[in-house]
């Protein structure tokens, strides 16, 4: 009994023979201490292409603090949920995140004939929802708890697939106590032209502000700018800056080594730091390129250039 009531029993839900709604829940869990990260997988239903078009978040307000949804082919579990905090991850293979809910922050919405394209073809054979339980006092009543979401998905092939292209540093280290340290990433991009919907950042504890552009016959248009230090979500990218073959992509982590007293690295623990941008995009699905990625340190030279707001921390 997960005492989560009939929805467990009924994941998946036709409307027609195309449309199908899925949901990607917790299985009635009980955690037992603060900042738990529970991870639980579910296969895609379906052997052929299928495209997800709308997500809709449950989350218990007083104990999720966030939900991220990732598609990979081989999560670390097949059968029950799981930890996955800082030992054990969410997949073995490469994970690409496709959703994030954070506490307070707009639920992102995909723009219409838009669809994240999933199915064995496109190496996504597996959801795997991953909950933060942030504050667990509300579970001192060993309640059992199924936050997640709800896919609305079709196998009707959409004019448009959603895409994740990723800009992060792999190689900031940030000295302790000096005040400002920037982590600087940038790639030529050279493929079919992407219009951006949505971005998401991330750092850990020191970071202030991360700013993503395209740069343009030398002119810098944000895509979007964010505090860390608020709901790791997918907010509103700005609208008309599409990206097409010979545009660059550029983003910047602004860092503070303050109040540490040993160098800081990039690395998957709260005590270390990540410096991550992510751009949610439409693409033509003619040419379909679902996932990118950007680790290139940005040279200083072009990063002269960079709208002075970039080095303005955004107040919290
Ligand atoms: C070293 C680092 O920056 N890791 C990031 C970015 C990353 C995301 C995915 C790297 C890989 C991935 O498959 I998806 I390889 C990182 O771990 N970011 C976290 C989550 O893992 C998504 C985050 O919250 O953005
Ligand atoms: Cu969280
Ligand atoms: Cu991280």
């Amino acid at each position: 009994p997960s005492g989560c009531g009939s929805r467990i029993k009924q994941q998946q839900v036709f409307t027609n023979p195309y449309n199908f709604s899925l949901d990607v829940r917790m299985p009635g869990v009980t955690p037992t201490a603060s900042d738990t990260y529970l991870c639980m997988a579910y296969p895609v239903p379906t052997s052929r292409d299928a495209y997800i078009v709308d997500f809709t978040p449950h989350a218990s307000m007083d104990t999720v603090h966030h939900m991220l949804l990732f598609g990979c082919r081989t999560p670390v579990s097949k059968s029950s949920y799981w930890d996955c905090g800082s030992v054990k991850g969410t997949c073995e293979d490469d994970a690409s995140i496709m959703y994030a809910w954070g506490r307070n922050a707009p639920p992102t919405k995909l723009p219409k004939d838009v669809g994240f394209k999933v199915g064995r073809n496109s190496g996504i054979s597996y959801f795997v929802l991953q909950i933060h339980y942030g504050d667990v006092t509300a579970f001192r009543d060993r309640h059992r708890d199924c936050s997640g979401l709800t896919l609305r998905m079709t196998t009707k092939p959409q004019p448009f697939i959603a895409g994740i292209y990723l800009l992060m540093s792999v190689d900031t280290v940030i000295p302790p106590g000096k005040r400002v340290t920037n982590a600087d990433v940038a790639c030529d991009y050279t493929s079919y032209p992407i219009y951006p919907f949505a971005f998401r950042t991330h750092t850990h504890h020191l970071g202030k502000v991360v700013s993503g552009y395209r740069i343009r016959d030398g002119k810098w248009s944000l895509i979007g700018r964010q505090s860390p230090l608020l709901p790791q979500a997918f907010y509103p990218a700005n609208k008309d800056v599409s990206v097409r073959d010979g545009d660059i992509l550029a983003a910047r982590c602004v860092f503070t080594g303050e109040g540490r007293t040993s160098k800081t690295y990039i690395g998957g623990t709260s005590d270390d730091e990540m410096c991550n941008f992510y751009i949610m995009y439409y693409m033509d699905s003619k040419h379909a390129t679902p996932y990118m990625n950007c680790m290139e340190t940005g040279s200083q030279e072009l990063f002269e250039n960079i709208p002075a707001e970039a080095n303005i921390p955004i107040a919290v």
